[in-house]
């Protein structure tokens, strides 16, 4: 008893919901300056360019839509050269962005929540989902790529952000197919006598689900392609690699297709997690011969995976592991969410033991995070160090306020916070030129600053993070938290 802290301090949070809310105000505008109100310094070692993408736009003409992940594609692009930075954000023209701005309403149906007005009558038996691009965007083959996982990508201009198309990877993709938002680079290639590779999947989901493997050269051509039938329906956001394997989580999910077809929710609203059921690890050999493995862990959810690893026949894979899926509400605003009750993301470490096909667990950091990243050059290698968006207090579900450094292998880890007023994003990780330990870089990324209503590029140096930012370059504006990016150096 004597340890109780007084209600209004225990109660305490490290950010208030207004502040947060602000962050989800749509941008519509479209920017193009240098960045000229720059705290600190950008490195001069520090050369090419940030892209991100994520939702730009909140409500359609006033009418909100449902959730934050049904909201169109925004690019935003921060060319960083010689100390200086430029900024420029275009929307992703795709085909119902441009109906929908000239309608000035919501013509379609989103995969989280969002209906066309006018009740299930409206929406019964329409089934035109719009391809939003909102997901990621990658600088591969010489394309600038914006990704949505249940469609084709958009090819943009690299320099203008301008909207050339849906791209088709070289004739591979038809119309309708999908290419996931979550490609991984694996740095040397074994098939390719250690040339780097993009891998990337695409899944089409039913009673059961085929995954589809690609495996782009760095001229951007499908140098291997693979497809997999695996039992039941599976949710696959993401996935990791190792040398010889594509890893997927088939996490205990079902999928009651009804309300969709009858108008009354959207994709995402039909999926139930099922405590009951084990999550299955889906091991795809990236040889596109040998034969596929599923072994069955523990029940949970799971977006993103930070790593996987082989050593001594048996698999690691660090991944974010929430306890259920947290299932969009039909009614209700996300904006009003109530953080205690939806299950928060922890990082968790499974080792799968190939031969008696056996999988043990242990969680690598309670606190509530996400949006893990590495440096490039040890992805599907054995790491030491994970950096990741992480909430402020080490025990609450909240907001992404802090970026978390861990160091895997001494246990330790170091944090930078932007509570109370500040919301962080993805960090990416950009290597230094010529670095030889593998923290020697800096993280990248874009933060909300609710004080001053507006994003900063924030840019810390990975090796001690507690110093702070070394830069902080204030954007004229915000730009709503978004989801994935990447750098492409110079
Ligand atoms: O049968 C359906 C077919 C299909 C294509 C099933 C389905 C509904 C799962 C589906 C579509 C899935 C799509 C389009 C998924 C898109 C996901 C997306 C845009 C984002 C996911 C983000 C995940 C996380 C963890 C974001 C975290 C954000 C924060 C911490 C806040 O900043
Ligand atoms: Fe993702």
């Amino acid at each position: 008893l004597q340890n109780r802290q007084p209600e209004n301090i225990s109660s305490k949070k490290s950010y208030t919901r207004q502040d947060w809310q602000k962050g989800y105000e749509s941008q519509p505008r479209e920017f193009d300056y240098w960045i000229e109100d720059i705290e600190g310094e950008i490195p001069l070692e520090l050369q090419g360019t940030f892209f991100k993408n994520g939702p730009g736009l909140l409500d359609i003409n006033g009418d909100r839509i449902h959730h934050p992940f049904d909201g169109d594609g925004m690019i935003c692009k921060i060319a960083i050269n010689k100390g200086r930075a430029h900024f420029s954000n275009r929307f992703v023209q795709t085909e119902g962005y441009l109906a929908e701005q000239k309608a000035g309403k919501i013509l379609y149906r989103g995969v989280f929540g969002t209906q066309k007005p006018g009740g299930w009558l409206a929406n019964i038996f329409n089934f035109n989902i719009k391809n939003i691009a909102n997901t990621n965007v990658i600088y591969w083959g010489n394309k600038l790529l914006a990704l949505w996982e249940a469609a084709q990508p958009h090819r943009l201009d690299p320099h203008t952000l301008e909207t050339l198309g849906l791209d088709t990877i070289q004739g591979t993709l038809n119309p309708g197919d999908a290419f996931a938002a979550h490609p991984r680079i694996d740095p040397h290639s074994q098939q390719d006598g250690g040339a780097p590779c993009l891998v990337n999947f695409a899944v089409k989901p039913g009673p059961s689900t085929t995954i589809t493997i690609y495996e782009l050269n760095p001229a951007g051509e499908v140098v291997r392609q693979h497809s997999h039938s695996i039992p039941g329906f599976a949710f696959l956001h993401d996935m990791a690699i190792t040398p010889n394997y594509c890893i997927f989580f088939q996490n205990p999910v079902r999928f009651n297709p009804l309300p969709f077809l009858l108008g009354w929710r959207s994709p995402g609203q039909c999926i139930d997690f099922n405590p009951h059921e084990k999550t299955k690890i889906i091991l795809i050999p990236r040889d596109g011969k040998s034969a596929v493995k599923i072994i069955e862990t523990e029940p949970c959810f799971v977006f993103h995976h930070a790593n996987a690893w082989e050593e001594n026949g048996e698999v690691f894979i660090d991944s974010v592991c929430y306890e259920s899926f947290p299932s969009v509400e039909p009614d209700g605003d996300f904006r009003e969410v109530d953080f205690d009750t939806i299950p928060a993301g922890q990082l968790w470490r499974f080792q799968v033991n190939l031969e008696t096909e056996t999988v043990q667990h242990q969680v690598l950091e309670s606190r509530c995070c996400e949006f893990p990243v590495l440096h490039p050059e040890q992805v599907g290698q054995p790491y030491r160090y994970l950096y990741i968006g992480a909430a402020h207090a080490p025990e609450e579900n909240a907001p992404l306020q802090a970026v978390l450094k861990l160091d895997l292998k001494t246990k330790t880890q170091q944090i930078w916070s932007a509570a109370p007023r500040g919301f962080a994003g993805e960090p990416v990780f950009v290597p230094r030129p010529g670095e030889t330990k593998e923290d020697e870089g800096w993280l990248l990324l874009l933060m909300y600053d609710a004080a001053h209503h507006r994003s900063d590029l924030v840019i810390l140096n990975a090796q001690d993070l507690t110093q702070g930012p070394i830069a902080r370059l204030h954007l004229k504006h915000h730009v709503p938290y978004g989801l994935h990016g990447s750098f492409t150096p110079e």
